[in-house]
């Protein structure tokens, strides 16, 4: 009830929507109506009443639950089940917990932050509470195993639109699953999946995004190489909820995209966003180091090094410099 009547208010923000046209459309009675107008207000909202005018929502704290995010989704199935926790291990660990539990695609898990947030490698993941957006989704395309690394790259794409919709910043993608501003590092991608040997049974993305952090929110170690949307935007802050709705609609376009004609398209605007291709770079895989052009990406994500020698090498998951 709560995301519905945030959808009306939100959708009338420069003009006032009376209690009675509020109650109409939601069902509830006018006291039932007063009393979410409450809530709001004890949950950060500020609110104009004008007598015979109605309502009006005047300020709209940074909240990124399930209700201010719902209140924004237009969607068929991204973000339909949301799971909202203020404090987890990881968003990974509750979204795989669910989805062999059976969840449904498009339930997504966010939190306020995550004690072992993890990158890939098991690296470490910064989450600093209510700054960013920590969040996994599920998904269960009917693809076998292989294509799953390019659901990584179409989330990229989907990331990359998404912020430039909720907030006009322009960012790029670096292989495989990095999302830079200015060259430094403000989101990165995630994929997890949980598989039988030929079928896919879920695929979990883990998106991390900064998005309100200042540089005091930063460690040393990532000052250098990490950037959040308000540093890139002279220290204002965006509403979280507004950048992982334009997220997820993007996601589920690109999606619903991919399962009925592959992944051509999104390799296409993929590397029209990456900063990746046509540069010099060195790959750091698991076995060595590898110099040359990066001239592309392959249909199932491989990114192409033309070395020196004019051969080229595929990799399949490396660090890039
Ligand atoms: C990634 O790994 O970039 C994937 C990160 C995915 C995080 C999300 S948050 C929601 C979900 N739940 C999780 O537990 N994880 C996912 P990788 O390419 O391995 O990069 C990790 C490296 O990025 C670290 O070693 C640091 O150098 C750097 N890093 C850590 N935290 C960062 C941050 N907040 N912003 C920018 N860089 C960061």
């Amino acid at each position: 009830m709560r995301d519905r009547l945030l959808q009306l208010l939100t959708e009338s923000t420069n003009s006032f929507i009376s209690g009675q046209e509020i109650s109409t459309k939601l069902g509830i009675s006018r006291t039932a109506v007063w009393k979410h107008i409450e809530e709001l207000r004890k949950n950060g909202y500020e609110l104009e009443a004008v007598p015979r005018r109605g309502y009006r929502i005047t300020h709209t704290p940074d909240l990124a639950n399930a209700d201010e995010i719902k209140a924004r989704l237009h969607t068929k199935k991204m973000g339909h089940s949301i799971i909202y926790k203020k404090e987890v291990t990881s968003t990974q660990e509750v979204a795989h917990e669910l989805a062999r539990n059976g969840a449904e695609e498009g339930t997504v898990v966010v939190a306020e932050t995550q004690q072992k947030g993890k990158g890939r490698l098991n690296r470490e993941w910064h989450s600093p509470s209510g700054t960013g957006l920590w969040f996994s989704l599920i998904l269960r395309p009917d693809v076998i195993p292989q294509k799953a690394p390019q659901l990584t790259l179409l989330t990229a794409v989907a990331v990359t639109e998404g912020i430039m919709e909720a907030t006009g910043i322009q960012a790029q993608i670096k292989w495989p699953n990095d999302i830079l501003i200015d060259d430094k590092k403000t989101a990165g991608i995630l994929t997890e999946m949980q598989s039988e040997p030929d079928r896919v049974q879920a695929v979990i993305i883990g998106i991390g995004l900064n998005i309100n952090q200042q540089a005091e929110h930063f460690p040393a170690e990532l000052l250098t190489k990490a950037t959040s949307l308000a540093l890139e935007n002279d220290g204002t802050t965006f509403q979280r909820a507004d950048v992982i709705s334009a997220i997820l609609k993007r996601i589920e376009q690109w999606y619903f995209h991919f399962l009925q004609y592959g992944f051509k398209e999104i390799r296409k605007r993929w590397e029209s966003l990456a900063v990746t291709i046509g540069k010099e770079i060195t790959a750091v895989t698991m076995t060595k180091t590898v110099s040359g052009l990066a001239e592309g990406i392959t249909e199932d994500g491989v990114l192409l090094l033309k070395k020196q020698d004019g051969t080229t090498e595929y990799i399949y998951s490396a660090d890039i410099d």
